[in-house]
């Protein structure tokens, strides 16, 4: 008897177009798309240790083709899968420095945009740290049928249609958001599809797990540290002191803090004045799951969903997690942006 109890992505998907009568099935079809693309990278990302997937290998596979750099090869999976679906008109991505336009009929009439950071944390496949795909998905404003423009692109985190990661680690495992929830579905690789095993994913109020580099410590400012301060001290309210767990690796530490509350922060440095994380495809989609699941996420000052994006690889400050340790901490920095 097949099990009946547990949806793949592609039936999920598929049954929430159900809450949408005047759905296309398209942002199915680009979820589907993604997590496709998904699959092959984990295929690669299991050889770690095999083979040298950091660098170019030198190899030659039997395609003919140079085997490439697993980061730039993520790159490839996405814009190729994306090229050829029926939902998506362009990208962006982390990997380039200029959106990629579709430029034939199909995806000239496609709707969404998708923007993406392929492999963020790649760095940390040598030593089996997990890693992850973030993913980031818009509404084209330009008309469809036209050929997209840079507008298309540079849209305030709110107007995401939907955003979601995968998380090459111990398992892997698909989070997805639209503004009907967040849901996660973990690779069963004896059936090669994503399994619904995380239904409606809610962040938890509260958290005692904050995730800092503590090597900028200096460098952050004085209301930063002062946050860092109260999660190190024993207090009456939140029952700290708080658990620091920083993996280097933000897409696990954003998922970790979602699912068992806690905070992830990357300030602004003296080296790094605008923050290191991208704003367009790596902090909105972040942003955007943990938003809809009930948590927060500011730059120190603002939303960050609503901050009007000028250039496709900006950075900007992070802060992102449960909504009382959010609150916490703008109690901290609102002392700062007084003065
Ligand atoms: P640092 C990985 O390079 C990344 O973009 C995030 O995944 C991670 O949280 C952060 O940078 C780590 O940066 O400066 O603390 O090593």
């Amino acid at each position: 008897m097949v099990n009946r109890k547990v949806f793949t992505l592609d039936e999920f998907t598929l049954r929430e177009m159900r809450a949408f009568p005047q759905a296309t099935g398209e942002l199915a079809g680009l979820l589907r798309d993604v997590g496709l693309a998904a699959k092959r990278v984990n295929v690669e990302v299991n050889k770690a240790g095999l083979v040298d997937i950091l660098g170019d290998t030198g190899d030659v596979n039997v395609q003919g083709e140079e085997v490439k750099k697993l980061d730039a090869f993520a790159n490839d999976q996405l814009i190729g899968v994306l090229q050829h679906g029926i939902s998506c008109a362009g990208i962006a991505s982390e990997e380039l420095d200029d959106v990629v336009i579709f430029d034939n009929d199909i995806s000239k009439s496609s709707k969404y945009i998708c923007m993406f950071d392929p492999l963020d944390g790649s760095a940390n496949i040598d030593v089996n740290v997990s890693i992850g795909t973030i993913f980031s998905v818009y509404r084209r404003v330009t008309e469809t049928g036209t050929s997209l423009t840079i507008k298309d692109f540079l849209q305030p985190g709110m107007r995401q249609v939907a955003a979601g990661y995968i998380i090459y680690g111990s398992s892997t495992i698909l989070v997805y958001a639209t503004k009907r929830g967040v849901n996660g579905f973990t690779l069963d690789p004896s059936i090669g599809e994503f399994c619904l095993s995380h239904p409606d994913i809610r962040c938890p109020q509260n958290g005692k797990m904050y995730s800092v580099n503590h090597g900028n410590f200096f460098q952050y400012t004085d209301a930063v540290k002062k946050y860092i301060d109260i999660c190190q001290k024993k207090n009456k309210t939140n029952g700290g002191p708080y658990t620091q767990r920083y993996i280097g690796s933000m897409v696990s530490d954003v998922h970790r803090n979602l699912i068992k509350g806690g905070i992830f922060m990357y300030p602004a440095t003296d080296a790094k004045p605008k923050g290191k994380l991208r704003l367009l495809y790596e902090c909105n989609p972040l942003a955007y799951i943990v938003e809809v699941a009930g948590g927060k996420a500011t730059d120190g000052k603002q939303r960050i969903l609503e901050k009007q994006p000028t250039e496709l690889h900006e950075r900007t400050p992070l802060f992102i997690g449960s909504a009382t340790m959010m609150a916490e901490l703008e109690d901290c920095l609102a002392n700062e942006n007084e003065h």
